[in-house]
This record gives structure tokens, sequence and C-alpha cells, in this order.
């Protein structure tokens, strides 16, 4: 059986062909579980009134070997192997399957970013497995894909970012201030703050330039949200006007997305060429 799996940050809802391997996101008191069945505005609302601290956790390389099962012919793309150890634990489960099926094939990939562009990976994968593409062609196509989509931001807050130590807490102040937004990038695998911005006119603005500058002209461009579908749509138009030709996708990030990217934050990536 030929599978395709990703952990729960590429945003995807399980499928026939997909399965998504669940992060989870815990207070002290609760855990929530990155499937299907959470209600990510229940959790939003409870973390926000929540005063201790909350933290996540990566999948089990059990739940990855869960995943594979009945696969011979398995793909998996990972979030950013600098942020979580989501890739290490698939690494492990990839060892373990393969000692008891030492037949099967397992491409297993980092994309060094996440979001979006871990979906955009995944949707790639199953377009060329249609068109019959073989294991090796897809394993080798893969990283020049993936090399081309940029990841870019808009979050209104870094403060589950820095308490969970992933970003300087120097980085995280000033930005909860009303109004101000960071906008920024994935570089090698690690979050990248471009700039601070003041009102959504310029948040609008900073995504065309990015997207100029890096040549963009007819690809995909996949929107994930928190709570914002609104600047998301504003967002499509301006893209629409200057590029005609784009495919635009959007929708709402799923529980560990929306964690960090925090309420009305955004997650735009892009095909560059
Ligand atoms: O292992 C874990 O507990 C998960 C840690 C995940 C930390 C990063 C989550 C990013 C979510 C933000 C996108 C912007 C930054 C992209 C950097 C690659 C969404």
């Amino acid at each position: 059986m030929i599978k395709f799996i990703a952990d729960s940050s590429s945003d995807l809802s399980k499928s026939e062909d997909f399965t998504p391997v669940p992060l989870t996101i815990s207070t002290n008191e609760r855990t929530f579980v990155d499937d299907e069945k959470l209600d990510i505005k229940e959790m939003l609302d409870y973390l926000e009134n929540y005063k201790g601290r909350s933290f996540t956790a990566c999948p089990s390389s059990q739940s990855w070997l869960d995943s594979f099962e009945d696969g011979d012919e398995i793909y998996v793309a990972t979030m950013t192997s600098i942020l979580s150890g989501t890739y290490n634990s698939a690494r492990l489960a990839k060892d373990i399957y393969l000692e008891s099926h030492p037949n099967a094939k397992i491409l297993l990939f980092d994309t060094l970013s996440t979001g979006g562009q871990l979906k955009m990976v995944i949707e790639k994968m199953m377009e060329w497995k249609k068109e019959g593409m073989s294991f090796a062609e897809i394993s080798e196509k893969i990283k020049d894909y993936n090399d081309n989509i940029r990841l870019l931001f808009a979050f209104r807050s870094l403060n589950n970012f820095a308490n969970n130590g992933r970003v300087s807490k120097l980085v995280a102040t000033a930005v909860g201030t009303l109004g101000i937004s960071i906008f920024g990038t994935a570089k090698d695998g690690n979050i990248a703050p471009l700039s601070k911005l003041k009102g959504e006119k310029k948040v609008l603005s900073a995504f065309i330039n990015d997207l100029e500058e890096n040549g963009f002209e007819h690809g995909k461009v996949s929107m994930s949200h928190v709570e914002n579908e609104d600047l998301c749509l504003k967002l499509k138009k301006k893209i629409l006007e200057r590029f005609p030709q784009a495919v635009i996708d959007i929708y709402k990030a799923k529980g560990l997305c929306s964690y960090y990217a925090e309420r009305k934050g955004i997650i735009v990536c892009y095909e560059k060429h």
C-alpha cells in the first residue's frame, strides 16, 4: 500500500491516502491532541484564560509507527527538525519499521519549514505519484520543490514561541502592542523575523513586496489563518490584482500552528517560480 504521512503542522485532514500524525498542546492540567476532534476555538479560549505555562510535544515514535502500518511505499514529510523533535522521532520509527518490513520503501523528508509548505510538499508528492512517478524519482525531486517554496508569516504575538524557548524574549517583546505585527520567514529551518509593522496596510504591502522581490509570477499560494479569514481574503485580492494567474488556497490552521501563530496570525507559503 502507498501511504502519504505528515505531522499535524501540515494542517491537512485525514483522507484515504493521507494520514496526519498529531502533535500535542498542553498545560499542566489539560492536553489537546491536534487531530480531527480538536476544537481549536475552545483550545485558544482556554489557553487565553489559563495562567500557567503551556507547551507542545512532538509525536512519539510509536504514533509514527502506527501511521506506517500496512505501508510498503511510504512518503513522510515533517516540520523543521531545527525547532522540533518531530523529524527525529519519525526517523527512529522508520528504522524500526524497516527492520520488520525490509522490503518497504520509506522516504522521510525534513521540510525545514512547516504549515502550508509542508502541505504543499505532500500535495506535490501525491500529484507526482498519480502521474506515475517512481519512488526514486520522487525522492530525487522533492528537495528542489521544497527549496522553491517560501514561507512568510504575520503574527500579532510571539508569546508562545518565546515561552517555549523557540525565539528570544527580546524578539518577542514589543510585538504584543496593539496594531503591531511581526512579519517574518523561515530560514535554515528556523523562525526569522524580518520586520515589525504597524497596521494592516503595511502588512499587506510587505507580503506583496516579498512576492515581487522573489520573482513570483503564477505559482501556488497557500494561506492559513487563525480566526483571520478576512486578512487572507484581502491579501488574496491584492495578489490577484498584481499576479492574476496565482493559484490561491485559504484555510484554517489546525491546532499546532494555531498555538504558535496565535489569534489573528496568518502563514503564507508560495512557489517562487
Ligand atoms: O516539537 C514541538 O513541540 C513543536 C515545536 C514547533 C515549533 C514551531 C512551530 C511553528 C508553527 C509558525 C510558522 C512560522 C515559523 C516557521 C519556522 C520554520 C507555525
